[in-house]
């Protein structure tokens, strides 16, 4: 079909659509009911694609994995399963036709928020990779009727609404009544002596309904369709339940995070966990047995991955479905439940490995801590004789009154991997060192990827379009091939387009800042960019500093040399994370002081753009000069920020830390700015005592005077949060060594300042980066998962050199 005829049958399906569902004529209509009609036409065009891959597998009997995550982060879902059906241009050009705002209709869908941060959107580039190189992959998690809160700032502080994402129904989405399970929690569990054996008896209890809802996970020019199917608690049918047992029930899928400071909201995201997990299980379970297979082909037919230990309870619960539902053996369904599930740690924080209260853990799920006790016993008696019974102890999922999960992950998987080389390393090396002695063959390393069809070909239509001018489009399905660009490096005419593209980007943010923000910010300046979760260890506050510092030297001497720059954050903090507040409020006090004063804002301004979410992303990072990747080495993970301002263009100003590391290699170090301890440096210090933060407060003048600006003043309305910061740094010594990389970092931002200056050559190092970017693809993540832990076919070619 010519393009123009599919762009005739697209208006004419939209038109109808609009109609149909609300009556109206395309004047008349809203943009949320554009919106609607047009997503409802792109749902049709879905629906038999995946249909077709649902019979598909069912037909092949193909292998499927599912991915076990309390997190998705799709975002919104129409620009982009637009692309993927190949029919972006074409709608562009519909309503170019039909003079819509096509901007206004997109932002009437709700930007899913259904994660935190980087877990949640790592979950769902995956579910955006695998459908596009013919995985047979589904996502599992939980329908939350609220999802991360929607943040505003009032008088600089953070405020939290709820974030009532299904107020207008999503689009999407298919409840499947007929696939709901029970899940049963607390009472109490009696084994009884049977013929067939020992067999628990319930005695009283919560049953729940698990309803799911699927949604098309849709491949990129292919004719895949995968699944993503989220969990919601329901009343079961014929129960009658009062108005307060109903919203206990409902609460299960109520929100995101609970707040778990307090008992309650430990046992409910306890609650949470057990239930998409449950869930999950006896489906998969159910269905395997429904095709006609056994339940030792189990491990053959289906792989189950635990992201992050959120879904360990899959391991127990699948323990309970093969031994008490099926009359399985202890060491035939041990062997079955440890072959199909793996396992992805995400963090190296001692305070984010998970760890339950064994008293809160057998009153939630009673036959679940019988099992756990039964596995830890199991695994004492294995490990002891050969590894002594301190090893035994330290190493098992009971110890202390607590459940440790990352414990029971690592034993009741096959495989364990970390997502980036130093994080697996440290792994192996530190936080599962002793279970890397047990099962050295168990761990690998998966660095994390990001889909570039969002984050470019979506988000930064006119980069990749300027891309495909030079190398043509095979890239967008190899994406490594992205590095045919370096031939480019030296084409001027090239390097000024790529300019021009970010610029125009810059403008685009710059007036969604002056439009949302009432701030007109300059193009021309640097645009610096910190966009991630607030936390202490990520280093919002050493940012702050580097702001400081040029704030100061210019009210010094005006004429002190700074590059202009626009800082620019965007970071939501947990609710109960007082601390991570209390920055909040630090930074919008200092944007406040910079951009009033006019003795500086030529030179320097200061935005934090509220309710960071992933459409947010999509406009801010096709607009980043500089990527702010300066947590302590050591502590993030990975990152993925990192990887998609890269491949936008951004340069990375970044310490040695997850996976910053491998995107300096990969863009060249001449194209980066590291600066900052190394790892070893970090653990030197933690292990020998001998940082003092006091010390470099003392005899560092410029960085006295600005921490003292925290708390004399000088900044305005910061009386109790300058304190608490100036506090954490000099009093409690400074846990993340903000202080110690503080010079490092001045200084480096100074050298990149001047850098910048040269345009033509800061673009060729922006494109080395965007042209190491493919690597960083999701799509070879999937497939090295694929090849490596799930043992499933995929048709990403061999990966290349
Ligand atoms: O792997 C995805 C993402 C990493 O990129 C981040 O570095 C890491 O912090 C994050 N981990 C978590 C888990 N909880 N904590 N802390 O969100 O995973």
């Amino acid at each position: 079909m010519q393009q123009n005829d599919t762009v005739t049958q697209l208006k004419q399906e939209f038109l109808d659509s609009l109609e149909a569902h609300f009556a109206v004529s395309l004047a008349d209509a809203t943009d949320l009911q554009r919106y609607q009609a047009l997503a409802a036409v792109v749902k049709q065009k879905i629906a038999t694609k995946w249909r077709r891959t649902k019979e598909d597998y069912r037909d092949t009997g193909a292998k499927q994995v599912y991915y076990f995550s309390i997190e998705f982060l799709p975002g919104r879902y129409l620009r982009a399963n637009l692309l993927n059906l190949g029919l972006l241009a074409d709608t562009e050009q519909m309503m170019t036709e039909l003079d819509v705002d096509f901007t206004a209709v997109m932002e009437a869908e709700v930007d899913q928020g259904l994660g935190n941060g980087g877990l949640g959107r790592l979950a769902s580039d995956f579910m955006d990779a695998m459908p596009s190189i013919a995985l047979v992959g589904n996502g599992n998690g939980i329908r939350y009727r609220y999802g991360l809160f929607r943040q505003a700032f009032i008088n600089g502080y953070q405020v939290e609404y709820p974030d009532d994402w299904l107020k207008n129904d999503d689009v999407w989405e298919v409840r499947q009544d007929d696939e709901a399970q029970v899940v049963h929690y607390g009472g109490n569990v009696y084994l009884q002596d049977t013929p067939d054996g020992l067999r628990p008896v319930y005695d009283g209890g919560l049953d729940v309904l698990a309803v799911p809802y699927d949604t098309g996970m849709v491949g990129a020019d292919n004719d895949v369709v995968n699944t993503l199917r989220l969990w919601s608690a329901e009343v079961p049918e014929g129960v009658k339940a009062s108005v307060s047992e109903r919203s206990v029930i409902e609460s299960i899928s109520g929100e995101l995070y609970p707040d778990d400071s307090n008992e309650e909201g430990r046992r409910l995201r306890l609650r949470q966990e057990y239930f998409f997990s449950s869930a999950g299980v006896q489906n998969i379970i159910k269905h395997h047995l429904a095709d006609g297979y056994s339940l030792h082909a189990l491990p053959f037919q289906v792989a189950i991955h635990i992201n992050d230990t959120h879904p360990t309870v899959v391991i127990p619960e699948m323990m309970r479905i093969l031994l008490d539902e099926h009359g399985l053996g202890w060491e035939e369904a041990w062997g079955i439940t440890t072959r199909t599930v793996s396992y992805t740690n995400h963090t190296l924080l001692a305070e984010a490995l998970e760890r339950w209260s064994q008293d809160l853990f057998a009153q939630e799920l009673p036959r679940l801590f019988q099992l756990i006790q039964e596995i830890d016993r199991h695994h004492r008696v294995s490990v002891a004789s050969e590894h002594g019974e301190d090893f035994a102890w330290r190493t098992s999922p009971l110890q202390d009154g607590q459940v440790h999960m990352a414990r029971l992950a690592a034993i009741g998987s096959h495989a364990i991997n970390g997502v980036a080389p130093l994080h697996s390393q440290l792994l192996q090396d530190k936080v599962l060192h002793d279970f890397y002695i047990l099962w050295p063959a168990k761990f690998s390393n998966k660095t994390n990827g990001i889909t570039h069809r969002r984050y470019m070909h979506a988000a930064n239509e006119s980069l990749s379009a300027l891309i495909d001018t030079k190398i043509g489009r095979d890239w967008r399905k190899l994406p490594k091939d992205i590095t045919k660009l370096r031939d480019f490096n030296m084409d001027e005419a090239f390097l000024r387009e790529l300019a021009v593209v970010k610029r125009q980007n810059k403008q685009r943010l710059a007036d969604w800042v002056s439009h949302n923000m009432g701030i007109d910010i300059n193009v021309d300046a640097i645009f610096d960019v910190q966009i991630k979760r607030l936390h202490a260890y990520k280093r919002q506050l050493l940012h702050l500093l580097g702001i400081l510092t040029d704030y100061l030297a210019l009210k010094h001497d005006a004429n002190a040399y700074v590059a202009p720059r626009v800082h620019i954050f965007a970071a939501k903090a947990a609710p109960s994370y007082h601390y991570a507040k209390q920055i909040i409020k630090v930074i919008n006090e200092v944007a406040n002081m910079v951009n009033n004063d006019p003795a500086v804002n030529d030179k320097m301004q200061v935005v934090f753009l509220p309710n960071y979410g992933v459409s947010l992303a999509e406009l801010i990072i096709p607009a980043a000069d500089v990527s702010e990747q300066i947590s302590t080495a050591g502590k993030e993970a990975s990152g993925t920020s990192n990887m998609k301002l890269m491949a936008n263009g951004a340069l990375q100003l970044a310490t040695m830390d997850g996976a910053n590391i491998d995107i300096i290699h990969a863009a060249g170090a001449e194209n980066a700015y590291a600066f900052g301890m190394d790892t070893d440096t970090v653990y030197k210090h933690y292990e020998q005592h001998d940082y003092s933060a006091w010390d470099i407060y003392q005899n560092n003048p410029k960085l006295h005077r600005v921490l003292d600006a925290l708390i004399d003043g000088t900044v305005p309305n910061v009386q109790e949060e300058g304190q608490a910061v100036f506090d954490s740094l000099i009093r409690d010594n400074d846990e993340y060594f903000v202080l110690g990389d503080y010079e490092s970092y001045v200084d480096t931002q100074a050298r990149l300042g001047q850098d910048y200056q040269n345009q033509q050559a800061w673009t060729r190092k922006s494109l080395a980066n965007i042209a190491a970017s493919g690597e960083f693809s999701a799509d070879y993540t999937v497939a090295a998962y694929a090849d490596e832990i799930w043992h499933v076919p995929h048709n990403l070619l061999a990966q290349q050199e």
